[in-house]
């Protein structure tokens, strides 16, 4: 039954159902049953799509930003889905800001979907999660996919890690510059965008990113092993570009930028070396999740672990040596079957 549904939303979203794609990214988000029968088609028929990570402190102007870029890029009949993840609040998402991106006039672009994320976490985390509707976007035929995220800690640097191309968004007044370094978000950027460059001091943001990237690329440098690039590739270094989301001033240099990023990787054969790296990830977090479901399944079904539980809540014994008994116990049996 499980599957017959999933078969016929997969089915559906080959043929480009914006319904079907919905649908199947809410079952993703909600770990529905039907989404793992899902993912399995999608893993095994979806190519890897270009994705490009737009991530960058709050306020820089991201949310105004990716409409323009997304339009930008779908200008050549490229189909375009934009998945906004904000990390911190995972249950605002959902349809709230509709499943399109609508130009001034408030019509609907034919060719971007938009999504925000609206995910429980799940057993796998965002990160997993979003490396899941990546390729269920790209099943639904999407060659482009634009992840947004709010750019402050560890959880949006998983969610990168499924991206091929990083753009970095700051703004004057933000001290973000800085706080990007903080976060290791500056050492995985591809291309920096400085938006509101209407304001004063949009100069002095890009003078002291690039003075940041520099330091990191010296530092870079002097890694053993690095520098080891293919013949004949060139290095790439991480431009700065002035952009007014407001006007859409920049944007159109952004998009030839980040599609020169991803002729650069695709030359160089970093592409396909990146996709066979973000499966490679999928599949171990994935067996994790798997190993530890069956463990903890295991342990339910064991009366040691029953006696273990009812000692410590009665103020008895050592907790960390009821763990180590429960997984001798647990892994003794695993052995034996
Ligand atoms: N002057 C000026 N204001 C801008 C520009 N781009 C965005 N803004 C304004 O800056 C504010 C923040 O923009 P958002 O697009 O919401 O920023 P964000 O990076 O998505 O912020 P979070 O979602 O909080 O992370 C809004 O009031 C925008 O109207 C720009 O180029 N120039
Ligand atoms: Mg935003």
């Amino acid at each position: 039954m499980v599957k017959a549904e999933a078969s016929q939303v997969f089915g559906d979203l080959r043929t480009g159902r914006p319904r079907a794609f919905s649908r199947a990214i809410s079952w993703v988000e909600n770990g529905a049953p039907q989404a793992s029968a899902l993912l399995e088609q999608v893993y095994a028929q979806a190519p890897h799509p270009w994705v490009v990570g737009i991530t960058g402190v709050g306020g820089a102007g991201k949310s105004s930003l990716v409409p323009h870029l997304a339009r930008r890029l779908a200008e050549d009949g490229t189909r375009i889905a934009v998945l906004a993840v904000d990390p911190s609040s995972p249950l605002t998402g959902g349809a709230l800001l509709g499943d399109r991106i609508r130009d001034a006039n408030g019509e609907q672009h034919p060719r971007v979907f938009f999504r925000s994320v609206a995910t429980r976490g799940g057993q796998g985390g965002l990160a997993t999660c979003v490396a899941d509707l990546v390729r269920v976007a790209a099943a639904a035929g999407h060659e482009i996919v634009l992840i947004e995220t709010v750019g402050a800690g560890q959880s949006e640097l998983g969610i990168l890690q499924v991206a091929h191309t990083v753009l970095l968004v700051n703004a004057p007044g933000l001290g973000d510059d800085v706080q990007a370094q903080k976060a290791g978000v500056m050492e995985v950027a591809d291309v920096l965008a400085v938006n509101k460059a209407d304001r004063p001091g949009a100069l002095d943001t890009a003078a002291s990113l690039r003075q940041a990237l520099q330091l990191s690329e010296r530092e870079a440098h002097m890694r053993p092993g690095a520098n080891a690039l293919p013949d004949g590739a060139v290095h790439w270094h991480p431009p700065v570009l002035a952009t007014v989301a407001l006007t859409g001033q920049g944007v159109q240099e952004l998009c030839d930028t980040l599609r020169e990023h991803r002729a650069v990787l695709e030359r160089q054969g970093r592409l396909a070396e990146l996709n066979r790296l973000h499966d490679l990830r999928r599949m171990q977090s994935y067996f994790m999740e798997v190993v530890q479901q069956r463990l903890q399944a295991r342990i339910a079904s064991l009366a040691l672990a029953d006696r273990l539980e009812a000692e410590l809540a009665g103020g008895q014994g050592d907790p960390l040596a009821a763990a180590r008994l429960l997984a001798d116990a647990v892994l003794e049996n695993q052995a034996t079957r």
